[in-house]
C-alpha cells in the first residue's frame, strides 16, 4: 500500500529514536516509509522530496533531527504538507538544541513540534494518525482501540499496594 506518512531524519543515528514512530504507526496500520534525509548533507534530496511528497500521496511529513535541526522547517517550506519536527536527543545539550531549533519557526513556516526523544517520536505518529483518522475510519478505529487499551492498562495497575 502506498504511504501516506513520510517519516525522515537527518541521519542513521536518529534511527534509535525515529523507529518508535514507525512502530506506533505500524501498529495503528498507517502505511508509511522511513527515509534518511540530511538538510546539510543531502538537501538536493530533502527538495525534492519535500516537492514530491503530496503528489506520491503522502499527507503528512515527519521529520527528525539533532542539533542544529533545520530538516523540518526547511521541508516545510517546500510541501504544502503538514510536517511533525521530532527533536532528537542530541549529545552535547540533550536534545535542548534540537527542540529550539525545530519549534522556534518565525510566522509564516509552521512546523507542529513534539516532545525530545522517544515520547517526541511516539506523538507524533498519533498526531499524524490522528489527522489522517479525520477520513480514514480504519485509523480512526485503530486510534480509539489503542487509546482504550491504554486507559485499561493504567486502571489495572491504579493499585500499587
Ligand atoms: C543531524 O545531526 C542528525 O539529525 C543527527 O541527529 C545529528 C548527528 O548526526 P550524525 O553525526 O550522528 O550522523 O543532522
Amino acid at each position: 500500500m502506498a504511504a501516506k506518512v513520510g517519516v525522515i531524519m537527518g541521519s542513521t543515528s536518529d534511527w534509535e529514536t525515529m523507529k518508535h514512530t514507525v512502530e506506533t504507526l505500524d501498529e495503528l496500520g498507517v502505511p508509511n516509509e522511513a527515509k534518511v534525509i540530511s538538510a546539510h548533507r543531502t538537501p538536493d534530496r530533502m527538495f525534492s522530496y519535500a516537492e514530491e511528497a503530496k503528489a506520491r500521496g503522502i499527507e503528512v511529513i515527519i521529520a527528525g533531527a539533532g542539533g542544529a535541526a533545520h530538516l523540518p522547517g526547511m521541508v516545510a517550506a517546500k510541501t504544502p504538507l503538514p510536517v511533525i519536527g521530532v527533536p532528537v536527543q542530541s549529545k552535547a545539550l540533550n536534545g535542548l538544541d534540537s527542540l529550539l531549533s525545530i519549534v522556534q519557526m518565525p510566522a509564516g513556516v509552521p512546523v507542529a513540534t513534539v516532545a525530545i526523544g522517544r515520547a517526541g517520536a511516539v506523538n507524533a505518529a498519533l498526531l499524524a494518525a490522528k489527522q489522517i483518522g479525520v477520513h480514514d475510519d480504519s485509523v480512526h478505529q485503530a486510534l480509539e482501540e489503542r487509546r482504550m487499551l491504554k486507559e485499561k492498562e493504567v486502571q489495572e495497575q491504579e493499585d500499587l499496594t
